[in-house]
């Protein structure tokens, strides 16, 4: 179901961002939740394009929900599910409520003709997947779907390198945007670098519109957090042997993995990798919004 704003924006071929909902009901704290969707919108509308933020409520995907859709799929009391790319079809079925992960999100966008993504951080390699196999859907999701997604890498509690092996297999191009470094997630350098970086969101443009005469996939767009802004590196280092010994502690697997992990990631930083979290979301759908509004424009 497309709200009447996203149908319009799309019919008129105007950029349209797609907004994922894992992000605000498993991943971020009530209430800076809700509070970070709506900057995210914001900040798509103010780069010019049109966010919509994708979800499934009663079994219903919509494409654009309300503040207040948003807010009743967050409430707690509804216990909306971790909606992968393979879960869509069942939930659907079983008219349950759910938050759309990124492999969910691009599902969707793109059945509706949707070609920009902005998130966090996109899943990746876990560490020690050797074993568990835990590998994100969100990067099989991005070798099938034409879509541009921008992220600021991916989360830092994965195996990095595993993971940029794992892109460049399944034939996703990374671009560094305005860095020859690929980011961290809460640290603008993970350590690891890129071999593409482009300077404007005309020239990702151009370059993802190239991608597509050639290739069914998408391209991650890797946006890093702002040095001012980012998590000191002790701090960061300390929090993420908390977060990944309370996972273990725990013994969570598959999808809450993440949440989890996030969710100590918060605990030990005394809240500041939240606020880290808000900004580089909220600039990723800036971006975002900036790349939508060069691609729409050059097709009309
Ligand atoms: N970015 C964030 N916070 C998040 C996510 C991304 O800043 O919570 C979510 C996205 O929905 C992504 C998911 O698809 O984390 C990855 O989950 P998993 O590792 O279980 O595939
Ligand atoms: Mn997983």
């Amino acid at each position: 179901m497309l709200s009447d704003e996203v149908a319009t924006a799309l019919f008129e071929g105007r950029g349209v961002v797609a907004l994922e909902t894992t992000i605000v009901v498993h991943g971020l704290p009530a209430p800076i939740n809700l509070e970070v969707a709506n900057e995210c919108a914001k900040a798509v509308r103010n780069a010019g394009s049109v966010p919509a933020t994708i979800g499934v409520l009663g079994g219903k995907i919509v494409v654009g929900l309300r503040d207040d859709e948003l807010e009743e799929l967050a409430s707690p009391r509804r216990h909306a599910a971790k909606l992968s790319a393979r879960d869509l079809g069942v939930a659907i079925a079983n008219e349950v409520d759910g938050a759309t992960t990124v492999a969910g999100t691009i599902a969707v966008a793109r059945a509706v003709n949707i070609d920009v993504m902005a998130t966090g951080g996109l899943g990746g390699v876990h560490r020690g997947a050797q074993q568990t196999f835990d590998e994100s859907a969100d990067l099989t999701a991005l070798s099938r779907t034409s879509i541009a997604v921008v992220a600021s890498g991916v989360k830092s509690i994965l195996d990095i390198g595993a993971t940029l092996e794992r892109l460049d297999s399944l034939g996703v191009p990374v671009v560094g945007y305005r860095t020859t470094r690929f980011p961290g997630f809460y640290r603008s350098d993970s350590g690891f670098g890129v071999d593409w970086s482009m300077e404007s969101p005309r020239d990702v443009a151009s370059a993802f519109r190239a991608h597509r005469l050639f290739s069914p996939t998408g391209m991650l767009i890797a946006n890093p957090v702002q040095q001012s802004v980012q998590l000191d590196a002790t701090l960061h280092d300390d929090a993420l042997a908390s977060a990944l010994q309370k996972a273990n502690d725990l013994g969570v697997t598959g999808k809450d993995v993440t949440p989890v992990v996030l969710a100590e990631f918060a605990n030990y930083t005394g809240g500041k990798s939240v606020q880290v979290n808000r900004d580089l979301v909220v600039a990723n759908a800036s971006v975002a919004s900036q790349i939508a509004f060069e691609l729409a424009g050059s097709r009309s």
